[in-house]
């Protein structure tokens, strides 16, 4: 992926855990790469179409003054996102904090951390059978979008489903959606429960009725087994109520364990049921 690079833009700002470096301050030295496709600048030769880098200087300069941290780490990792929300083209971002002279009482010439951000793709499947269903969807949706970690790109068509699994309750209404995240899979597993818990989740029966369900369905291409999470979602290549809207929106998209795309996953599926 291209890349632009700002090297050692000096900032004076008040971060540190030294109460004599938030009163005093000192000077930083931050460089950014920033990974974005420049292609399509560089044809036209246009600015509109690449990121002004002196404009990005000067929102480095601005974000650094205006927030104090106590760790280079924090600064390293805020920046990097603080950058990737403002510059939507951007991809990929990776900030490193140098310290000059770092208090230490010996020689040293910087230390300095540096932090890869980035977003990532994901899918959910969204699903409820209790209440205002559809509104529930929608809320969950909104709540989703407005995060600041986290930007819905696409939803699929809400589908009323006959309940799988345990069958005595009403019917679902399901759908799935794409989005782009800057959380890590155990972070958004923590803000899909926070969401679930704000639109009256209560679990009381395993595979039960619900106000809403939130699953993890892909996270890039990443396969990950922990005691809380399962990624890819461990049922959703035998669920139609999963493959049908994940066809619909990510038609394209390849299971990383199964090797197939929802499309080829909808089609197994449909043929081992209709015999
Ligand atoms: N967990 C592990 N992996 C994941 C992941 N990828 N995404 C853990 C989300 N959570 C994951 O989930 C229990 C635990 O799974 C979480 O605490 C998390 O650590 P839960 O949401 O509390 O329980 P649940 O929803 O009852 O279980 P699960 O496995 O999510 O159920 P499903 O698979 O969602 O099934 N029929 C129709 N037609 N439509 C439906 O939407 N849904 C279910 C529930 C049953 N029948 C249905 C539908
Ligand atoms: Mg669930």
């Amino acid at each position: 992926m291209d890349c632009i690079k700002i090297w050692d833009l000096e900032v004076f700002a008040y971060h540190g855990v030294l109460k004599e470096e938030n009163t005093l301050g000192q000077k930083f030295l931050i460089c950014a790469e920033l990974y974005m496709d420049v292609s399509e600048a560089a044809k036209e030769d246009d600015i509109g179409k690449s990121i002004n880098y002196a404009n990005v200087c000067k929102e480095i300069d601005d974000y650094l003054r205006a927030n104090t941290f106590k760790l280079i780490e924090t600064m390293a990792d805020r920046l990097a996102k603080h950058l990737l929300r403002r510059y939507t083209p951007l991809k990929e971002v990776s900030v490193t904090i140098k310290k000059p002279w770092a208090p230490i009482l010996m020689p040293l010439n910087t230390v300095s951390v540096t932090a890869r951000r980035g977003w990532h793709n994901v899918y959910l499947s969204l699903g409820s059978n209790l209440g205002d269903r559809e509104d529930y969807i929608n809320r969950a949706i909104r709540l989703l979008d407005n995060d600041k970690n986290c930007r819905v790109l696409r939803v699929s068509t809400l589908r009323n489903t006959k309940p799988v699994g345990y069958e005595d309750q009403d019917d679902f209404i399901n759908g799935a959606v794409y989005m782009q995240t800057l959380l890590s899979p155990s972070d958004l597993l923590s803000l899909i429960a926070a969401i679930e818990k704000e639109l009256q989740r209560e679990r009381v029966i395993r595979w039960g009725p619900r106000t809403i369900d939130l699953d993890i369905l892909l996270y890039d291409d990443e396969i990950i087994q922990t005691k809380d999470l399962t990624i890819p979602h461990i049922e959703m290549a035998k669920r139609k109520f999963v493959l049908e809207p994940m066809a619909e929106i990510a038609p394209w998209v390849r299971h990383p364990v199964l090797g197939k795309t929802m499309n080829e996953l909808l089609s197994d599926y449909i043929n081992l049921h209709s015999n």
